[in-house]
C-alpha cells in the first residue's frame, strides 16, 4: 500500500544544514524571485541566495539520480554591481520550470524556518537523499562572484554535494560542460568535458565548414569588458588565420566597465556602436559585441554614407534559417527535415514577414527556456531573441538521419557533410555569442556575403526598445505571449487606440524579469514615428503606474 510518505529516505543533514545557513542569514525585508534568468539583483545582497541554491542544486542532483546539475553566477547584461545565479539542467538546458517556483520558495523562507521549509520540500519532491549528488559551477568577472561562489560551496557541503569548479568562464562553456559531463561514454556524448573540449569542437568544426572558402578578413569583437574577453582570447589561438580577432573592451580588472558603453545590450538599446570604436570601423567591416557573460550576439557595420547598420538576433535567424533550408534540400532532405524558427514579440515585423513567407515561424514569451522548448517541436529548431540570444537545435531523429542519409549525387554529399559540421559547431544547449559567431561567419562565408549583402536580405521596420522605472513593475500583467497587457486594466485599449495613429504602429509592454524596470516596445514604418509612439506608451506605463510626475523623464511625451 502507498501513501504519503510520513519521512524521507536516507539521512537528512539537519545539522549541517542549521550550521552553513546561519552563516548565510537572509535579511527579513528582502525578497527574492526566480525570474528570467534566475535570480538577479544587487550582487551585495545575494548571499544567501546562493547558498541556497547551492543546497537547492544538490538536491536536484539527487532528484536525478546523481547527474551533474550546473550552476551560472552571473548577471549577464545588467550592469556590474547586480549579480545572479541559475540553475542548469542535465543536459545543459535551463532548470524545469516547475523548480523555479522551489527555488523562489527557499529563497524566501525566513532563517528560523529554512531548515524545516527543506525537509518538507525533500519530503514532498520525494527525493532520495541517499543518492549522490554532483554540482558544476563558474561565474563571470564580476567584483561579487568571489564571495557568491563561497556561498554556494557552503549550499553543496550542507548537503554533502561532490562540487566542481570551473572558475571564471562564460555562461555557454557552462552549460556545454553540463552536458558533456552528463553524456560521457554515451552514444550522446557531447564533447570532452572541459574547456579546451568546447574550442577544439566549435573550432574544428569551423575549419572544416570554411575550407576552400576565400580568406575571412578580420573581425572586430567588443567583449563588453567581461568573461567574454579571456574566452575570445582563447579561442582566437584555436582559431588562427582561420579568422583573425581584433578584440575591444577586453579590460575585466577596471571597476566599473562591465557592459559600461559596451556590450550587445546596449548597441541593441542604444542603436549605435560603444563608443570606444568610434573612428575604428572603417566603412562595411564587420563588427560585433557580445554581453557580459557573452551569450548574446550583436551584429553591425557602418555604411557608405556613414549610417551605423544593426545585424542582430532577427537578422541572425534569417541569415542562419535561410542558410539550413538551402543546404536540407541540397542534401535532398526537404522531405523529411522540416526547419522552424522561434522568436519573440520583440522580433522586428519585417523579419517575421520575411520569415513566414518560407518557414514556419512560432512566437513565445521573452526567455531563453521558453524559445528552446519551442524550438525543440521542430526538427531542426532556429531560434532567436532579436536581442541577440539563441542558437540551433537539431532533434535527436534529424541527428540520426543526418548521420544515415546516403547522398546520391557529390553535391547531396557535400551539403551533408556541412549539415553534420553545423551541428559540431552550434552550442545546442544554449544561446552562445562565440558560437553564434562563428556560425553567421560560416553563412558569410558560403554564401560570399557582406554584412552589407546580408543586412539587405529584407529592411527593419524602425523601432524603439525604453526602459521605465516604475514602483511595482509586477502590477504589470500579459498574456498572447506578452503581446497585450491584461493589467493594468485598460492600458491595452489606450495603447491599441494610439497603435493606430501610426502607420504599421505596434507597441506592447512587459515587466523584465531580469531588471527592474517594465519595458516598452514599439515599431513603425518612419525612424521619427517609433521612437515618438514607443516614448508616448513609455509616458502612458509611467503615469499608469503611479510615477512621481516629477521624476518623470523628459524624453517622454
Ligand atoms: C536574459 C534571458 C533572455 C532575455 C533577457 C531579457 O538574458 O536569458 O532570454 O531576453 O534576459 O529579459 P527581460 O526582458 O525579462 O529582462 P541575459 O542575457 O540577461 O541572461
Amino acid at each position: 500500500m502507498s501513501g504519503p510518505p510520513v519521512s524521507i529516505r536516507g539521512h537528512f543533514p539537519h545539522k549541517e544544514i542549521e550550521h552553513y545557513s546561519s552563516l548565510h542569514p537572509k535579511a527579513r525585508h528582502l525578497q527574492f524571485s526566480y525570474g528570467t534568468a534566475g535570480f538577479r539583483t544587487l550582487g551585495v545582497v545575494l548571499d544567501s541566495v546562493l547558498f541556497r541554491v547551492g543546497v537547492l542544486a544538490a538536491l536536484r542532483s539527487k532528484k536525478l539520480d546523481g547527474k551533474t546539475v550546473g550552476v551560472m553566477i552571473t548577471a549577464s547584461h545588467n550592469p556590474e554591481e547586480d549579480n545572479g545565479v541559475k540553475l542548469v539542467d542535465p543536459r545543459g538546458e535551463m532548470l524545469e520550470a516547475a523548480w523555479e517556483a522551489h527555488a523562489t520558495n527557499l529563497a524566501n523562507a525566513s532563517n528560523e524556518d529554512f531548515s524545516d521549509v527543506l525537509y518538507d520540500f525533500v519530503r514532498d519532491s520525494r527525493i532520495d537523499m541517499s543518492k549522490p549528488s554532483r554540482v558544476v559551477y563558474a561565474r563571470d568577472t564580476r567584483p561579487t562572484g568571489e564571495s557568491l561562489v563561497k556561498a554556494l560551496e557552503d549550499g553543496l557541503k550542507a548537503i554533502g554535494a561532490e562540487g566542481r569548479d570551473a572558475g571564471i568562464t562564460t555562461t555557454p562553456v557552462l552549460h556545454y560542460l553540463v552536458r558533456a559531463i552528463n553524456t560521457k561514454g554515451t552514444k550522446e556524448e557531447y564533447g570532452e568535458d572541459s574547456e579546451d573540449g568546447y574550442f577544439q569542437k566549435m573550432s574544428e568544426a569551423f575549419r572544416k565548414l570554411v575550407s576552400g572558402r576565400p580568406r575571412i578578413p578580420p573581425l572586430v569583437i567588443d567583449c563588453a569588458n567581461g568573461v567574454g574577453a579571456p574566452i575570445a582570447k582563447k579561442l582566437a589561438e584555436y582559431l588562427g588565420e582561420t579568422l583573425p580577432f581584433v578584440l575591444y573592451n577586453t579590460d575585466t580588472t577596471t571597476p566599473g566597465g562591465l557592459n559600461n558603453n559596451c556590450g550587445a545590450d546596449y548597441v541593441k538599446t542604444q542603436q549605435k556602436p560603444p563608443p570606444s570604436l568610434n573612428g575604428v570601423l572603417q566603412k562595411g567591416q564587420r563588427a560585433c559585441s557580445l554581453d557580459g557573460d557573452a551569450d548574446r550576439l550583436m551584429y553591425y557595420f557602418i555604411d557608405e554614407r556613414n549610417y551605423f547598420l544593426m545585424l542582430d538576433g532577427d537578422k541572425i535567424a534569417t541569415l542562419v534559417a535561410a542558410f539550413i533550408v538551402d543546404l536540407v534540400r541540397l542534401a535532398g532532405l526537404a522531405e523529411q527535415v522540416k526547419v522552424g524558427v522561434v522568436q519573440t514579440a520583440y522580433a522586428n515585423g519585417a523579419s517575421t514577414k520575411y520569415l513566414a513567407d518560407k518557414l514556419p515561424v512560432r512566437c513565445t514569451p521573452t526567455g531563453v527556456k521558453h524559445l528552446h522548448h519551442a524550438a525543440e517541436q521542430f526538427n531542426i529548431g532556429v531560434y532567436f531573441e532579436a536581442n541577440g540570444h539563441g542558437t540551433v537545435l537539431f532533434s535527436p531523429s534529424t541527428l540520426e538521419k543526418l548521420e544515415k542519409h546516403e547522398p546520391s549525387t557529390p553535391a547531396q554529399s557535400t551539403a551533408l557533410r556541412h549539415l553534420n559540421n553545423l551541428t559540431q559547431l552550434v552550442n545546442q544547449t544554449v544561446g552562445d555569442a562565440l558560437s553564434d559567431m562563428l556560425l553567421v561567419e560560416v553563412v558569410l562565408a558560403h554564401k560570399a556575403y557582406s554584412a552589407i549583402e546580408w543586412n539587405s536580405l529584407y529592411t527593419d521596420l524602425p523601432n524603439r526598445l525604453v526602459k521605465v522605472h516604475v514602483p511595482n513593475r509586477n502590477a504589470f500583467k500579459t498574456e498572447d505571449a506578452e503581446r497585450r497587457l491584461v493589467s493594468p486594466r485598460g492600458l491595452q485599449k489606450k495603447i491599441d487606440d494610439l497603435c493606430k495613429r501610426y502607420d504599421g504602429g505596434r507597441s506592447f509592454v512587459r515587466p523584465s524579469g531580469t531588471e527592474d524596470v517594465v519595458r516598452v516596445y514599439a515599431e513603425a514604418v518612419l525612424r521619427s514615428q517609433a521612437d515618438e509612439l514607443a516614448f508616448r506608451v513609455a509616458g502612458m506605463v509611467y503615469d499608469e503606474a503611479g510615477g512621481d510626475p516629477h521624476r518623470r523623464p523628459k524624453e517622454y511625451y
